[in-house]
């Protein structure tokens, strides 16, 4: 079986990719069970930074790495907090403080809700070849309070144009099927360049 490197350290989007790759039979290992370094997400945009992190990932195990940098665009924000959406969460990566940090800066703008978007890029890194990149992305508005229990990071707090369930309250299944992550890697396997490597 294929070998790749999810080059990523963060679990909920071990556990999301994982689930979109599973049926094409490969054998999936995370970054974090290669013990492989986390690289600085020095890039201004998600396709550099998936990029770094795929590219680095490869390098290391020499074997293909997939990326994913993504993030939660705020309109009322100006697009925050967008390539920082990690970073808002503070070291102890605590997205409820994420949440209510985006809750506080729209209301110093006047602003109970807005318009808002999540991104996925997603770099496919194989040794000796071409880095490939795809992006997707699905839009939507903020709500407040955040809720439901499933999915990580700010999908409580982010409701799809024509849901009623908040990203946090949808059954896995049902994210997979509509979310950015899902359109970048329905783009990923229009390409060939993955299924290329199950041969
Ligand atoms: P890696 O760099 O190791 O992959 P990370 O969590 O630091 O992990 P990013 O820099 O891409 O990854 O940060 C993206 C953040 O955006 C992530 O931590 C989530 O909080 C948020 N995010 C991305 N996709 C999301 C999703 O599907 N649902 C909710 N939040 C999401």
């Amino acid at each position: 079986m294929t070998k790749i490197v999810l080059a990523t350290h963060n679990p909920g989007k071990v556990r999301e990719i994982a689930d979109l790759l599973r049926p094409l039979g490969l054998d999936v290992v995370s970054a974090g069970e290669l013990g492989l370094p986390e690289p600085e997400e020095t890039a201004k945009d998600f396709l550099g930074n998936a990029c770094i992190k795929a590219e680095a990932a490869a390098q290391a195990s020499n074997l293909p790495a997939l990326a994913d940098d993504s993030g939660f665009c705020v309109d009322g924000l100006n697009g925050d907090p967008g390539i920082y959406s990690a970073r808002w969460a503070g070291p102890d990566k605590d997205f409820s403080y994420a949440m209510s940090r985006v809750h506080e800066e729209l209301g110093l703008k006047g602003l109970s809700e807005s318009r808002g978007h999540f991104v996925c890029a997603l770099a496919l890194a194989i040794p000796s070849a071409e880095t490939r990149m795809f992006e997707g992305r699905v839009s939507g508005k903020t709500v407040w309070p955040p809720r439901g229990g499933h999915g990580f990071g700010y999908d409580p707090m982010f409701l799809a144009d024509g849901q009623t369930q908040t990203f946090g309250e949808m059954a896995p299944q049902d994210k997979h099927a509509m979310s950015h992550r899902a359109r970048a890697f329905q783009l990923l396997l229009e390409d060939g360049v993955l299924t290329g490597l199950v041969r």
